[in-house]
């Protein structure tokens, strides 16, 4: 399925406001593609479908979760916002027709992140943080990261949203975590 028809489907399954931020993480994807030489037509075609499942009734989200391959842990159950990653892995499948496993992993991770992440998936963690729509306090700091080191700006966007998660009383999945904790010490090693 070419870009242009996975647009016109996305649109029946998203709201405008949805629409639009994935059209902004496709952009997103597409200049850190290029700016670090990763497949760009996979990185636009991964930011723009990794919320399709974000507008699913719960029901559905759940059934879609159980049905990707993908683990469903306990804390996922309690804290939904953390299955449309996994749902929209299935629906990339079942709708768009994808089956490339890079872009189906960048979907279903990009909320979590996770360890081991290739660099498709930090470039859709990243872009879905960075487009043009987010208006959080911290994002210029971000955008500005994302284009100099890709795993630091992974490293700040996980930030950003573990102090988001716990400002709002939310559990920390443990693979935003594990990758957090991988990713500095990575850095650490580079350093010295
Ligand atoms: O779908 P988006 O809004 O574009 O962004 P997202 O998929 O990165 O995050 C969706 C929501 O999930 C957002 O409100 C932040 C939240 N979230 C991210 N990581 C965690 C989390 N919520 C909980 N409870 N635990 C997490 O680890
Ligand atoms: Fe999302
Ligand atoms: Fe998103």
């Amino acid at each position: 399925m070419n870009i242009d028809t996975i647009k016109e489907k996305l649109k029946e399954l998203l709201d405008v406001q949805r629409f639009v931020h994935s059209l902004g993480t496709m952009d997103c994807a597409m200049m850190l593609a290029k700016r670090f030489d990763e497949d760009v037509q996979k990185a636009m075609i991964a930011g723009l479908v990794h919320d399709c499942a974000k507008c699913l009734k719960k029901e559905e989200l759940l059934n879609c979760a159980f049905k990707s391959g993908i683990v469903i842990d306990n804390i996922m159950i309690s804290q939904p916002e953390l299955l449309h990653g996994p749902a929209g892995c299935y629906l990339a499948k079942e709708l768009f027709g994808i089956y490339d496993s890079d872009i189906l992993n960048s979907i279903a991770y990009h909320t979590t992140g996770r360890e081991n992440m290739t660099k498709l998936e930090k470039i859709i963690y990243v872009a879905d943080l960075i487009e043009p729509s987010r208006k959080f306090k911290s994002v210029e700091l971000i955008r500005k990261k994302s284009f100099e080191n890709l795993d630091k700006a992974v490293v700040m966007a996980m930030d950003n949203t573990i102090k988001y998660v716990i400002e709002k009383g939310g559990l920390i999945h443990p693979s935003t975590i594990f990758a957090r904790n991988q990713l500095i010490l990575k850095e650490s090693g580079e350093d010295s």
